[in-house]
């Protein structure tokens, strides 16, 4: 039904266009197509073919970088609509979310975060290339439920073990659940490291916290 809007959006980001990513995302709202069709059907396979391109060597690191920016821009008119849909109004847990240590890819992160709060958690975001103290510390000054962390190359993924550890060491294990996501992590990859939960994408990080949060309600009670 929106073809032509989505086209024009995968467009935008392949051409790192920030001004047309702005104006399709504004389109979006004036037409009512929702936020998440506009970002899982538009923008996101926009950064999909650049991530190809990339690999294959038709496009470089400066197109990858206007790429991002153009997806940065369709997330500032987007990221406040979707706050607006949100139904939920009481605090569901706390959240520490960032990307780890040596790693500055942000836009799954974000987009993971932006869902946790529109549907009702509390997110704190420590942002990208985030050492593994600086988990712990946030995690024990927010009192935190959750730890979020995000890896997208497979040299950094590594640094989630690390979290995990860490956190164990400052004895926040098992109480603070660690659920970790990024496109070279996997189900398997997050059960060898202890992490309590993973998911592919957004909407399955907000569906696994609510079940984390569950599953910890269930245990203070028996
Ligand atoms: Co880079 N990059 N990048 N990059 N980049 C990838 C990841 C890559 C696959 C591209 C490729 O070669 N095809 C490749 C990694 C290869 C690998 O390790 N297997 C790569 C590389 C090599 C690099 C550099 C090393 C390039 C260089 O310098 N030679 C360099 C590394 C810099 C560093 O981090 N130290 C680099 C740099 C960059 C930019 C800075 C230019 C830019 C990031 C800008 C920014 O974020 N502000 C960038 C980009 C844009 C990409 C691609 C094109 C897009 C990533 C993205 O945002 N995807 C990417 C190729 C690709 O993925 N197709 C690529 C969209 C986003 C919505 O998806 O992040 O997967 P994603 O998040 C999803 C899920 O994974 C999941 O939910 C999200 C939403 O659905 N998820 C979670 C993510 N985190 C989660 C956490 C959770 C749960 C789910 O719980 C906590």
């Amino acid at each position: 039904m929106h073809e032509d809007l989505l086209a024009a959006m995968r467009q935008s980001i392949a051409d790192g266009d920030q001004d047309a990513a702005t104006a399709t995302a504004n389109q979006a709202i004036e037409v009512g197509l929702d936020p998440l069709v506009a970002i899982d059907e538009g923008y996101v396979p926009g950064l999909s073919y650049v991530g190809s391109c990339f690999s294959s060597g038709e496009m470089f690191l400066p197109d990858m970088m206007l790429a991002a920016r153009a997806m940065n821009a369709a997330m500032a008119v987007l990221k406040p609509e979707l706050a607006k849909r949100s139904q939920q109004r009481s605090v569901r847990g706390r959240v520490v979310i960032g990307t780890v240590k040596g790693d500055i890819h942000e836009i799954g992160k974000n987009l993971v975060g932006t869902m946790l709060s529109a549907s009702g958690f509390e997110v704190v975001d420590l942002g990208v290339d985030v050492a593994p103290e600086r988990f712990v510390d946030a995690a024990r000054e927010n009192n935190a439920d959750i730890v979020g962390v995000s890896a997208l190359l497979t040299t950094t993924m590594t640094g989630q073990r690390t979290v995990v550890e860490s956190l164990a060491a400052a004895g926040l294990r098992p109480g603070v659940k660690v659920i970790v996501g990024g496109a070279p992590v996997t189900r398997a990859w997050a059960a060898e490291i202890g992490a309590d939960g993973y998911s592919e994408d957004a909407v399955g990080a907000v569906a696994l916290a609510t079940k984390l949060m569950e599953g910890a309600a269930g245990a203070a009670q028996g």
